[in-house]
């Protein structure tokens, strides 16, 4: 028996077989979760469904968290059919695509920063709002998706950076706030993996081939790397941890100088 068998999860952030939340959902599905799916827009339903089929599952709803009704809907659909909830994935991110290129200052805008903050951050609470009365008395989890550029500087990260900031804090501030409840809150700081969201940054593959060879363990780490400490985070084996950023990012946080011959 898996160790979250009997677990009810829905997964945010499908785009494609490459998507961190495929590594999840696989990892969930393997240990015996029940899952449930967003999708953003008509164009990616399809490529939703069939991640959901492989995962047993044909709960597949639309969602942009940009919109309260949908978020309300989803949440509705889920009490329906399942009455309760134990897990919720935010995989989600985004930034207008001109703010992630050349310096910080010359690419920010007023509407680029809210932006950002809003899909990135805000949704993280805002689905934490409407998920918190189907969690209760579950030992209920929330796992969101972050990265090293909430806590330094990357370059043409930009707008990012602050953003993930927000969204850190708010783990934090979200597993004080429902702590009492017995829902833990927690963030996977992922190193980077070539997904959608990776896809047209310029340099991206020097990023990853650096990224590995200044890493403890000299690899990039992989969508089930993350799937797999996402599954132990939302499961009673981390019943003691809330409110953490764990890194999964084969050590390259932790380096401060590069040595001599490795
Ligand atoms: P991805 O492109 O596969 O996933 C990003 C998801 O965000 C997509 O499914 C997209 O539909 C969704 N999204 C964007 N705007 C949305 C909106 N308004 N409403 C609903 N959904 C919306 O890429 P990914 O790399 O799997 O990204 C998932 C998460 O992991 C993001 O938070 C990202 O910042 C984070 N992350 C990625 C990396 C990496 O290198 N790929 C590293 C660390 C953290
Ligand atoms: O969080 C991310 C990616 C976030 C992202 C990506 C896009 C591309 C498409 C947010 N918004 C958009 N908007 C688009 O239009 N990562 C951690 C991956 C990533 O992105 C970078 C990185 C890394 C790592 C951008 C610059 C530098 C490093």
């Amino acid at each position: 028996m898996g160790f979250l068998s009997g677990k009810k999860a829905l997964i945010t952030g499908v785009a494609s077989d490459r998507s961190i939340a495929v590594g999840i959902s696989e990892a969930f599905a393997r240990e015996g979760a029940e899952l449930a799916f967003t999708h953003q827009g008509d164009r990616l339903k399809g490529r939703v469904e069939d991640v959901a089929a492989r995962c047993n599952s044909k709960m597949v709803l639309p969602l942009d968290v940009t919109d309260d009704a949908q978020i309300a809907h989803v949440m509705q659909e889920i009490e329906q059919q399942w009455g309760g909830i134990d897990i919720v994935i935010h995989s989600i991110g985004f930034a207008p695509r001109e703010q992630l290129q050349g310096r910080y200052l010359d690419a920010v805008t007023r509407e680029g920063f809210a932006i950002s903050h809003d899909i990135s951050a805000y949704s993280f609470a805002a689905l934490g709002k409407a998920a918190r009365p189907l969690m209760q008395g579950r030992d209920a989890a929330m796992l969101t998706l972050t990265y090293l550029g909430a806590v330094r500087a990357v370059p043409m990260y930009n707008v990012m950076g602050p953003a993930k900031a927000s969204l850190e804090a708010n783990v934090r501030f979200m597993a004080a706030d429902l702590g009492s409840e017995g829902i833990r809150v927690n963030g996977i700081s992922a190193g980077p993996i070539k997904t959608l969201a990776a896809a047209g940054i310029s340099g991206f593959r020097d990023m990853l081939s650096s990224a590995a060879a200044a890493s403890p363990l000299k690899r990039n780490v992989t969508i089930e790397d993350v799937g797999n400490t996402a599954a132990f985070l939302c499961s009673d084996l981390a019943a003691g941890i809330t409110g953490e950023i764990i890194y999964v990012d084969a050590g390259y946080r932790i380096m401060g100088m590069q040595f001599p011959g490795q």
